[in-house]
């Protein structure tokens, strides 16, 4: 039996509206990932689309927890983090990168702050400087296009797009520091939806499409990188990966929109897990 891999994941808990940790957990556990967590503010539901949810900030107990777990000496095969509250949460989770960061582990970060053109409400005006800072510590991140944008400082246009616009964003993306980039939400013409990856070791661009499917649902960007993660730590590689996050994301979202899911409640990716099991550990 080989070693079992580790993740440490860093996101909010929302109790209801499937995403961030609610998604994280069960997806990378399923590929029989050991899956810890740093929840880092508990939310009665997630922020999209609801009113008057509760929100208790936990950002004083995440260093705490971290300081514990070196008396443990606990090692990580990758940190993925994705949704965070603050401008002080940025920070220390940058520090945990410093903390948990060995030869071999992967940082990925999610830089969850905007979808369709628009920064989520919660977030000031100057948030996307302070996610900047993050991805540049990251070996991947995972922007959608939106957040490419607001992390390029460049305005933002709704798809579909040209190969040349993708692939430049894709490379000033790298430029800011992380070895692999995915870019999704990507569209070439309005039959088509997926995801575009950079690997800066190779040079090589892929492009994973899959049909597009009408409607925002939420937590589908947590339910796509939680897979990703889940994808690499079993040993594919980027491209491969990626095709498997987009067939999963997609495969959920359709199965949501035939059950006539308010697009709020999160997608129904918890039919797929035996499948998306067999299918990254064969
Ligand atoms: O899915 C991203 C996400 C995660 N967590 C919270 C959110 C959102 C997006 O709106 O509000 C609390």
């Amino acid at each position: 039996m080989p070693r079992q891999k580790r993740v440490a994941a860093i996101h909010d808990i929302s109790c209801f509206g499937k995403c961030s940790l609610t998604v994280a957990l069960p997806i990378i556990s399923s590929a029989g990932i050991e899956t810890s967590v740093i929840p880092t503010a508990v939310l009665s539901t997630h922020t999209g689309g609801f009113t008057g949810y509760t929100y208790c900030d936990l950002t004083s107990d995440i260093l705490p927890i971290v300081s514990h777990w070196q008396t443990l000496n606990l090692k990580f095969d990758a940190v993925y983090t994705g949704f965070l509250g603050s401008f002080e949460q940025i920070d220390i989770v940058s520090e945990i990168f410093d903390r948990l960061k060995t030869d071999d582990n992967l940082i990925v970060v999610d830089p969850v702050m905007a979808d369709n053109g628009k920064l989520y409400a919660l977030f000031g005006d100057d948030f996307p400087q302070g996610m900047k800072k993050l991805c540049a510590k990251a070996d991947i991140i995972v922007p959608n296009v939106t957040e490419a944008c607001l992390l390029l400082e460049k305005p933002y246009k709704p798809g579909p797009y040209e190969v040349p616009y993708i692939e430049d964003i894709l490379r000033a993306l790298a430029a800011l520091g992380p070895k692999q980039v995915i870019l999704t939400g990507i569209s070439f013409d309005d039959t088509q939806l997926g995801a575009a990856s950079l690997d800066t070791t190779s040079g090589k661009i892929d492009y994973a499409l899959s049909q597009r499917i009408e409607g925002l649902y939420h937590g589908t960007g947590d339910v796509f990188a939680s897979t990703l993660v889940a994808g690499l730590l079993t040993g594919h590689d980027l491209s491969r990966s990626v095709q498997i996050a987009v067939d999963f994301t997609v495969k959920s979202i359709i199965r949501t929109k035939e059950a006539g899911t308010d697009i709020r409640y999160g997608v129904n990716f918890e039919a797929g897990l035996g499948e998306l099991a067999g299918q990254l550990n064969r």
